[in-house]
């Protein structure tokens, strides 16, 4: 499933997965063998190959000719693109689509190849062994699009609130492949319409920009989230030969003191964190298991997700458009320590996806803030310069949305003055045993007088404790069920009355497969503070989560 809306009327579109491919791994014991294999899909999935580390060729055929974009949605974790044998793609990390275009290809059929590799390595400075799992395979679409010579790239909307009335500015890329006459380009946005007449495209990308009013909208807030759909149509004469369309809301963020505001109002966040991760699935999630996903964390109460620790799957940020979910948006790292941030290919991998994330995301209304980094060496000089890189890339990129980065180092940070939110990881009554409210204040306290994270808004990003499914303890020791129940009440208690902090976010939602490579002292190779198991088997804790967060 390619999105969960229709976003080409005139472009002629095909997923090309979402059927069997073959599947050839190129190490281990069955190197060289074939394989029938579901796409999009894992390979640690398929029997046999559950701990395969290497690389797997996956192959398809399909009958098409002309100009053909194929686009490939993730790809777990670096990726090679043949089309009938010739590479047109090459790609670094699983999290963020990227796309080739042949050009003239003759009619007939054609075998399109993708080679994954989901090995560790000096030149993967984002994929390291971690406390989750970096999977193997085409774990998201890829389409298949015929294009004529110009086309659109992407349609970005940014709605903004002005004297009584709704604007939007708006901005649309069209990538041209050679010398052409002027087009004609038709922006429409609720109802109202951009004309750009005559448009004449130089060679590659070109960007063009436009404002319009709105008289009659609804804004997109939690409670009733309502989506317009914006179409962008290029035009040769009266003929119509390409379009784009994308959805969005009427919504804006902004920073007030020490609160996050939606459309004026203030933004108390009760959350989850959470992996792309399923026992059945790996990372390559269906629809119906996301669509479950969301329904739980509906269920438990929660108005937040977020997306540690990585750009998320399209499909699951149209849910949350649809039901009103804010999402904390992260660029993909976690824990890298400062030997590994100064690795050769760790700036322009992460400024790569970073800039992916942003293009492809920025319309999700859903998304209120953009994080980067977690839990990176945020109190090293080294760190700290990289952290300022990536926020100018990101305001740079964006302008509409906070942006912030989940800290881990206590009272050592000493990056809280580039970010617009301060956040913090904290696990009192699991990794130490503090009394949770005590934990928070002294931290706060920190923050305000000693850092310049002083009065901005404040927010928990992660708490939570180990609890492993099925095990009840006499003692109601660490690990057992009941345990992570009574930790998870105190925290969150601590943090929800808390007068200045904007929220909280569980850590975690369910839990995850880890990699076995270097992790050390993980029962089942999983991390375990879950709030329902891998199953979506709620653990005792769930109810309580579910009265805490249903009563604030
Ligand atoms: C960190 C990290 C998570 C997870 C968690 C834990 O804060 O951001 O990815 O590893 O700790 O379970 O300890």
């Amino acid at each position: 499933m390619i999105r969960t809306f229709t976003t080409h009327r005139i472009r002629k579109q095909e997923e090309l997965t979402g059927k069997l491919w073959q599947f050839c791994p190129l190490q281990g014991e069955f190197a060289g063998k074939q394989f029938q294999v579901p796409t999009p899909g894992c390979w640690e999935n398929y029997p046999g190959f559950g701990l395969y580390r290497g690389e797997g060729r996956y192959t398809t055929q399909f009958q098409a000719e002309g100009n053909l974009l194929i686009t490939c949605k993730g790809v777990s974790h670096t990726a090679t693109v043949l089309l009938d044998g010739q590479i047109i793609a090459e790609h670094y990390n699983a999290y963020t689509a990227f796309s080739a275009v042949a050009r003239a290809v003759p009619g007939g059929l054609h075998t399109l190849e993708i080679i994954a590799d989901n090995r560790f390595s000096e030149k993967s400075a984002l994929h390291v062994p971690n406390d989750y799992m970096s999977y193997g395979g085409v774990s998201r679409p890829v389409v298949l699009e015929q294009v004529g010579t110009s086309y659109l790239e992407y349609l970005h909307i940014t709605p903004f609130f002005r004297d009584g009335h709704w604007h939007a500015q708006v901005e649309a890329a069209v990538q041209n492949l050679c010398e052409m006459e002027p087009v004609d380009m038709r922006i429409t946005l609720a109802g109202q319409s951009l004309r750009f007449p005559r448009l004449s495209l130089p060679r590659g990308r070109s960007v063009h920009r436009g404002e319009l009013s709105f008289e009659e909208v609804q804004p997109w807030l939690p409670e009733s989230p309502v989506l317009y759909e914006a179409q962008a149509v290029l035009q040769k004469g009266e003929q119509p030969y390409d379009d784009l369309i994308d959805r969005f809301g009427f919504r804006e963020v902004d920073i007030e003191g020490r609160q996050i505001l939606l459309n004026g109002k203030p933004l108390r966040i009760k959350g989850v964190c959470r992996h792309e991760d399923h026992p059945q699935f790996g990372c390559a999630l269906p629809f119906a298991a996301m669509a479950g996903d969301l329904a739980l964390i509906r269920h438990l109460g929660a108005n937040s997700v977020r997306t540690a620790h990585y750009p998320n799957d399209e499909v699951f940020l149209d849910l949350c458009d649809e039901q009103g979910i804010l999402v904390w948006e992260e660029n993909h790292a976690r824990g890298l320590s400062l030997e590994q941030m100064q690795n050769p290919h760790f700036e322009r991998q992460a400024e790569q996806v970073i800039k992916e994330m942003v293009e492809l995301h920025y319309n999700h209304p859903s998304i209120y803030i953009w994080g980067i980094l977690n839990e990176c060496a945020s109190d090293t000089e080294y760190g700290k310069e990289c952290y300022r890189q990536q926020f100018d890339l990101l305001r740079s990129l964006d302008t509409s949305r906070p942006c912030s980065f989940a800290s881990c180092k206590f009272k050592s940070d000493i990056c809280f003055g580039l970010p617009d939110v301060v956040s913090y990881n904290i696990y009192p009554l699991w990794y130490h045993d503090t009394s949770a409210k005590e934990y928070l204040k002294d931290l706060y306290n920190w923050v305000q007088e000693e850092t310049e994270g002083q009065g901005k808004p404040f927010l928990i990003t992660e708490i939570g404790a180990g609890g492993i499914y099925g095990h009840r303890s006499t003692y109601a020791t660490k690990w057992s069920e009941q345990y992570q129940a009574k930790a998870l009440k105190e925290q969150i208690r601590a943090v929800l009355s808390h007068p200045d902090c904007t929220g909280i976010y569980i850590w975690q939602f369910c839990d995850i497969r880890i990699s076995e490579e270097g992790w050390f002292g993980r029962p089942r190779t999983m991390n375990n503070k879950g709030i329902l198991d891998e199953y979506r088997r709620p653990k005792l804790c769930y109810e309580v989560v579910k009265e805490l967060f249903e009563e604030q």
